[in-house]
Formats: C-alpha cells, sequence, structure tokens
C-alpha cells in the first residue's frame, strides 16, 4: 500500500530569500499617510489588530527550511557529481546542518569536482563510483553511506538543499520513502523542456496503470529513503534509470512513499547528461521488465538485462 500526501502547512518549501513578498507581514501605516480626523478610530482599531497579529507571530516564530527540523536520526546525503566543479559551491554552502554525512560519487570528473568539494565542505566523503552512469553512482553512494536515513540529490544546483527537511519530515512520521514532486502544489519545474515533460508524463502513466497507484511524478532525482530498505529497493541500474527503478522497486516492495512538493530550477552551469529519448527508452524498458508479475531479474538469464 502506497500513501501519497503533502507536508503541513508548517513544513511548506520556503522561497529563495527575496523570491517572494511576505504577505502576512501586517500593512502598516507610513509618514505619508493622508491624516483624516475620521481615520483616528480605524487607525487605534488598525494598530490593535497590528499588535495582536505580533503577538502571534512573537508566539508561533516563522520557521524556515534551512533551519534544520532536528531529526534524531543519522542522514546521509549521496550526491552523484560528473563534472560540477562550478555547481558544487553553491549546492555544498546550502546543505542544511541536519545531515551528519556528505557522500559525493565521483564519475571520473575531469574537472575540480572533487577539490572544489573538499574545499566547501573538509569533511566531505568523496568515493569514486563503479561502473559509469548515475545508477551505479548512486548505488555506490548509497553502500557508502552509514545514516539511518539516506537523501539523495543532485549537484548541479537544480535541487535546492534546503527542501531536504521537507523529506526527513516524512521519514520521521513512518514514511519509508520519500520523493520529490514537481507536479503538486508548491512544487514546479524551471528545468523541463516539452520533450521531457511530456516523457516524464507518459512513463509516470505507465508505473500509475501497472501499480494501481497515483503519484504525480516518476523521473526526478530528488529522493530519501530508510536505508534499511536498501536491499529491499534491490537497485540495479546502471543509468538514469534508477529513478524509475526505485519507484517501481519501492511500490512493489510495499514501502509507505510520501511525495512532497520540490522545486526544480535550472542547472546552474554545464550541460545535462542526459538523452531524453534514449534515456526515456531504458527507464521504458526497465519498467516494462519489473513490471509486477514479470519473472523475476534476478532469475533472468545474463544479457537480457
Ligand atoms: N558520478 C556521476 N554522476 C553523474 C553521472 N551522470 C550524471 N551525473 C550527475 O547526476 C546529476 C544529474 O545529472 P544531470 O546531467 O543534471 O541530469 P538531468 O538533471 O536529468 O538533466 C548531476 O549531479 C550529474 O553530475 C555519472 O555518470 N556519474
Ligand atoms: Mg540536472
Amino acid at each position: 500500500m502506497s500513501t501519497t500526501m503533502s507536508p503541513d502547512a508548517d513544513s511548506r518549501p520556503a522561497r529563495s530569500p527575496g523570491s517572494v513578498p511576505d504577505r502576512t507581514a501586517p500593512d502598516r501605516a507610513g509618514p505619508d499617510r493622508p491624516a483624516h480626523p475620521n481615520r483616528r478610530a480605524d487607525d487605534r482599531a488598525d494598530r490593535r489588530a497590528d499588535d495582536r497579529t505580533d503577538r502571534r507571530r512573537a508566539e508561533r516564530p516563522s520557521r524556515r527550511a534551512g533551519d534544520g527540523i532536528g531529526t534524531t536520526h543519522r542522514v546521509s546525503l549521496v550526491i552523484p557529481a560528473h563534472n560540477e566543479a562550478r555547481n558544487i559551491p553553491w549546492v555544498f554552502e546550502q546543505i542544511p546542518r541536519c545531515v551528519d554525512e556528505v557522500i559525493l560519487v565521483d564519475g571520473a570528473s575531469s574537472d575540480a569536482t572533487v577539490p572544489m568539494a573538499r574545499y566547501c565542505l573538509p569533511t566531505v566523503r568523496s568515493v569514486q563510483q563503479r561502473g559509469p552512469g548515475k545508477g551505479n553512482a548512486l548505488r555506490t553512494g548509497f553502500a557508502a553511506a552509514t545514516g539511518e536515513y539516506v537523501v539523495m540529490m543532485d549537484a548541479d544546483g537544480s535541487m535546492w538543499p534546503g527542501e531536504i527537511p521537507h523529506f526527513l519530515h516524512f521519514l520521521d512520521n513512518g514514511f519509508d520513502f520519500v520523493k520529490g514532486s514537481r507536479c503538486i502544489a508548491g512544487g514546479g519545474s524551471l528545468d523541463f523542456t516539452r520533450v521531457r515533460s511530456l516523457g516524464n508524463r507518459a512513463l509516470l502513466a505507465v508505473v500509475n496503470k501497472l501499480y494501481d497507484t497515483r503519484l504525480t511524478d516518476l523521473c526526478y532525482g530528488y529522493c530519501a529513503f530508510r536505508r534499511s530498505f536498501l536491499d529491499a529497493l534491490d537497485l540495479r541500474s546502471t543509468g538514469f534509470e534508477i529513478e524509475a527503478e526505485m519507484v517501481a522497486h519501492a511500490l512493489r516492495s510495499g514501502l509507505r512513499i510520501a511525495e512532497v512538493p520540490s522545486l526544480e530550477l535550472p542547472r546552474r552551469s554545464g550541460r545535462s547528461h542526459l538523452h531524453a529519448v534514449s534515456d526515456g527508452r531504458r527507464v521504458l524498458r526497465t519498467l516494462i521488465a519489473e513490471r509486477p508479475g514479470a519473472r523475476s531479474p534476478a532469475a533472468a538469464p545474463a544479457g537480457e538485462r
């Protein structure tokens, strides 16, 4: 049984500073407010309302996503990176305090990805992936993780680390696998091309049909899960199809799944490694091979996968 739901109001993603005006701020009268005798009673009422609002806000201070909600579990953050030296500083700077361990999985980068990561975060654990592709990178990182909770996030600046506490909130509240969704209220993407968006929707429809579920997003690499379910996830993908494989296997294993809104930003610099059409085909092949009732992939003869 899987469940999808949105976070409560307090854990909604905070926008980047300054991007959205604070609508809760009282609309105070400035010195240029027209003085009119008839307005004095109104002014007093306004001031009393302002005081009440101020008191309420002081009692319940606003919480920013990046402040960390203080999970008591150890959190490992796994970041696959191939030639992302220019993007690493922005990402690493914003990793919230609730993360205990950062694992950078380097895909034989020819730029300064690893030294840059060490410079930004001296405690980073840098590991070399076994085999090519994002899937191999993530599996290497998951195997190296030691926290009870594992979060995966890209290194290109397209995912805001400040959202991590939202994922942890759901793990703390009984969910096993938490996936970011760009397609529910509060989420979005500034990185979707038409082809990607259509492809994602079509592949998502396949998953929803195969598993009789109502997820809202599929090919998105911002997820978190309890490490104790790593064996149940039974990951084998080598490339970008790993994100869909994770979701399919989480559904197959009956993990409790939650979706949280996530805003995908454009990668900060460099070009995507994904080829929408060929990688989309790999995702579809994986979903069909792993469909419920299909022969166990482990039992399939070598070369069929
Ligand atoms: N270690 C490693 N990281 C990879 C590899 N391919 C992609 N990545 C990383 O995976 C993340 C997502 O890749 P990206 O090219 O942005 O794909 P897109 O977001 O789907 O356009 C980025 O952090 C990449 O650096 C790989 O072969 N090895
Ligand atoms: Mg990207």
